[in-house]
């Protein structure tokens, strides 16, 4: 593989660790913890695995450990760091007992199920340290769910001799990690499971899981092009540029990236839902932007808009709620059927009210809606164009106000979409160091015998040495939820809080930013250089943390 000089000096850096994980450690239990919400119902679901400790490491005695093999699967979107997960897993392992081994499983959890594999070595591993991307091993999306894939993967799991399987994965692939816990606690089959906290999107967290890992890294890509763009835009100044920002459903990537280029607009999806509004109080919002600041000769600007909004506005919602449980359950009915009659197929089927809406959208926008999901149920949001969907209507509605003199200026727009190239960059310190921390943190809850834990590293506003590592029952997170017809324990999904500090900064702002022209520009991460050009965490997080 030919590098480029950034990778060979990037290769050198060595991850801070907390300073309770430098030694040998212990565990200090806390109080038994309940599900955030369905105690009962998630109880009944985990009888092995509900209410375990919260698990925090702090320095202790050296102790001999028997040889472990361990596998590692990368599950769902990539997100920068993996590879520092595995690098910290592999180094703790080795450090319990240099006689340990480490399988990598391919492509995802389907690698579990078809028995692909390869065993990571130190030579393998080192090509990979603090590099972005999961091409390490690969990752996919194969939901693990049912009994027969569990049995199948316990069958190379003992083939291999592994007693312990990391799934460094979402809220999606966490909440399967926890039910194949539950199924092998159960069983007896001597396998623990522990879960890791990826996604840009930001949205796995809650008070012990401050983050999760890749977000700040993709913010920081995003934010930086993004700030790019807003110089070229405020140098010609004749274009509006709409941006749109993955994040399956949680607008956290849209609002940090906000709070670091300071836009003229940023739609965050919660708070449309909570205000109700519809697609046109969206377009007006931003034709209003866009007709004021060319009221003041600024006919330029851009425009933020999260992925997911389309599934935030009530009526889409209510709209793509019925049509993920019409398809659960009348699927096979509806891939017989020819392509160019789908669309009419769904509208005869759905009520009143969503068949109207559902036949309104442009022809792409219906498509995306009722065909193609991810194995998860979930909407692909990635491919809507919501942002030429938003820049056309703001167009319609601009021509419009122009015949009733409302609007004197002109209206030129530009699309993007920033999405796929944040998800591998090479990760930032905080996320090479966060990532490296959590890998091996993982390894001391498996030397502590631990399953259906999510490794958990805190403080994370603090520097490096000053991390607090430890373990959170996964149950802990679960709440039940409707998913393709039925209700399911899934892990809830921290969406942006609108009493938050992060939306509350943006919220006292965004009028200002509006009017003038405030960008900031962030410029490209820094991997070299003072403390706080390359070490500071997300806006986010830092808001967060100083409540
Ligand atoms: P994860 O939740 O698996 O981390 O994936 C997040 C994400 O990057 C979303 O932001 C995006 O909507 C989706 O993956 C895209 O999926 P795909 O890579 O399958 O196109």
């Amino acid at each position: 593989m030919t590098k480029s000089a950034l990778q060979i000096a990037r290769a050198a850096y060595q991850p801070k660790l907390p300073k309770a994980l430098k030694g040998a450690v212990k565990v200090q239990e806390g109080e038994p913890t309940q599900s955030v919400a369905d105690q009962e119902a998630i109880k009944a679901l985990f009888p092995n695995t509900y209410g375990m400790p919260l698990i925090k490491f702090v320095e202790g005695e050296a102790t001999e450990h028997a040889p472990m093999n361990v596998g590692v699967i990368l599950s769902g979107g990539q997100a920068p760091g993996g590879h520092n997960v595995i690098s910290g897993l592999f180094d703790g392992i080795k450090k319990l007992n240099p006689a340990n081994k480490l399988y990598g499983f391919i492509l995802g959890p389907g690698g579990l199920v078809d028995h692909k594999y390869i065993e990571l070595t130190s030579d393998i591993i080192d090509e990979y340290r603090n590099t972005g991307g999961f091409d390490i091993i690969g990752s996919g999306r194969t939901k693990l769910e049912k009994e027969e894939q569990f049995e199948k993967g316990y069958e190379i799991l003992k083939e291999l001799g592994i007693k312990a399987l990391v799934i460094i994965g979402g809220d999606d692939s966490n909440t399967n990690a926890c039910v194949l816990a539950e199924y092998y606690a159960a069983k007896n089959y001597g396998v623990q499971v522990i879960g890791c906290p990826k996604t840009i999107d930001g949205d796995l967290k809650n008070d012990m899981i401050e983050t999760s890992f890749g977000f700040d890294t993709a913010c920081k890509t995003y934010a930086e092009v993004i700030g790019n763009i807003q110089r070229d835009c405020n140098s010609a100044r004749k274009y509006w540029h709409f941006i749109k920002l993955m994040g399956r459903s949680a607008s956290h990537i849209a609002l940090e990236c906000a709070l670091q280029v300071q836009p003229n607009v940023c739609i965050i999806s919660e708070e449309v839902e909570a205000k109700n509004m519809s697609l046109d109080d969206v377009v007006t919002y931003i034709a209003q932007v866009v007709a004021d600041r060319a009221a003041a000769g600024n006919n330029f600007g851009t425009v933020l808009i999260p992925e997911g909004l389309i599934e935030f506005i009530p009526a889409m919602k209510s709209l793509i709620a019925e049509l993920n449980d019409f398809l659960a359950h009348n699927g096979e009915e509806f891939n017989n059927i020819k392509r160019s009659k789908q669309r009419e197929y769904i509208i005869s089927k759905l009520s009143p009210a969503n068949s109207a809406i559902y036949a309104s959208l442009p022809e792409g926008v219906a498509r995306q809606l009722s065909l193609d999901r991810d194995p998860h149920g979930n909407v692909q949001v990635s491919l809507i164009e919501t942002e030429k969907l938003l820049s056309e209507m703001v167009a319609t509605k601009l021509a419009a106000w122009k015949e009733e003199g409302k609007y004197v200026g002109k209206f030129a727009a530009q699309h993007h979409f920033f999405g796929y190239e944040g998800r591998c960059a090479a990760p930032s310190n905080f996320d090479a160091d966060y990532c490296y921390a959590l890998g091996y943190t993982a390894s001391m809850l498996m030397a502590a015998g631990k399953t259906g834990y999510m490794s958990s590293v805190r403080n994370t506003t603090a520097p490096a040495e000053e991390w607090i590592a430890g373990g959170v029952p996964i149950t802990m997170m679960m709440n039940m939820e409707r998913r393709h017809g039925e209700m399911k324990p899934v892990i809830q999904k921290a969406l942006v809080k609108l009493d938050g500090a992060p939306f509350k900064a943006f919220a006292a702002q965004r009028e200002t930013w509006a009017k003038e022209t405030a960008y900031v520009y962030p410029g490209p991460i820094q991997y070299f250089g003072p403390t706080e050009v390359c070490d500071q965490p997300t806006k986010t997080l830092q808001l967060e943390q100083a409540k």
